[in-house]
């Protein structure tokens, strides 16, 4: 998968060199860009940003950058010996878009080529959203309902959701079904040795090698905690 980001921070994304991704850009399964905005600037100052028409607080990302940079990174994908299914889909986060879900990132861990825009400040210039439908595929994805100061977090977050769905990135395949919402329930409480700490027991089924057993207490342990902190997991 090709994975493009467009951000005023790119040193905000060093840290995937380093994180879990890392080994799945050595192994050649992610190959990552990130693109300074400011590099499509022409101005002296750099200026991606200007005051809102209509009036109102704060600022809004002018237009031309984005339009510049998007180009370059939509040009790659229309090259004659491009092998593409439905070209690059372009995803900006916003607190105005779909809700990101586990459903979402497995959806999204089959593309061929994402391009995330982060945008700062009050926002982006809207008609960066509509010419870029023009030409791709364009999708609006909120994190979850608040607000954060722009773009990059929900990127980091989106990025690591969907890169460790994709085949070689997670080591164990297995791990990933048994873990939360991939089943749409909470998992079952983890232990590790020593079977007696600090007065505190581990539950004695654990330890009985019964694995029918275990794997009943376990299901029971998901739907108790469920039912308890995410009822909404449990309606249809
Ligand atoms: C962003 C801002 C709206 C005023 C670019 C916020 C996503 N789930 C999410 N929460 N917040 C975001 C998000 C994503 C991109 C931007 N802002 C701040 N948003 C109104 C200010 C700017």
């Amino acid at each position: 998968m090709r994975i493009d980001i467009v951000t005023i921070f790119p040193e905000f994304f060093d840290v995937l060199d380093i994180s879990l991704l890392g080994k799945a850009r050595q192994a050649g399964i992610i190959d990552l860009g990130v693109h300074n905005l400011r590099d499509a600037t022409t101005d002296r100052h750099r200026t991606v940003d200007d005051t809102p028409y209509g009036g109102g607080a704060g600022m809004v990302m002018k237009p031309e950058p984005w339009g510049e940079i998007l180009d370059g990174i939509l040009a790659s994908d229309s090259e004659p010996d491009a092998v593409e299914g439905d070209g690059p889909l372009v995803i900006f986060p916003s607190p105005a878009g779909d809700v990101f879900t586990q459903a979402m990132a497995r959806e999204l861990s089959n593309e061929e080529h994402l391009v995330f825009g982060c945008g700062r400040y009050e926002g982006i210039d809207q008609r960066v959203f509509d010419h870029t439908a023009t030409r791709a595929r364009v999708r609006l994805v909120s994190l979850g309902d608040y607000v954060l100061n722009g773009g990059e977090v929900a990127v980091m977050a989106m990025i690591e959701a969907i890169g460790r769905l994709i085949p070689g990135v997670v080591g164990n395949p297995h791990s990933l079904v048994e873990e939360s919402h991939e089943d749409g329930l909470l998992e079952a409480p983890s232990y590790t040795k020593p079977a007696s700490w600090r007065g505190l027991e581990v539950p004695p089924i654990l330890l009985s090698g019964n694995h029918g057993a275990i794997a009943a207490w376990r299901r029971e342990q998901q739907l108790e905690r469920t039912r308890r902190v995410r009822p909404d997991l449990l309606q249809p």
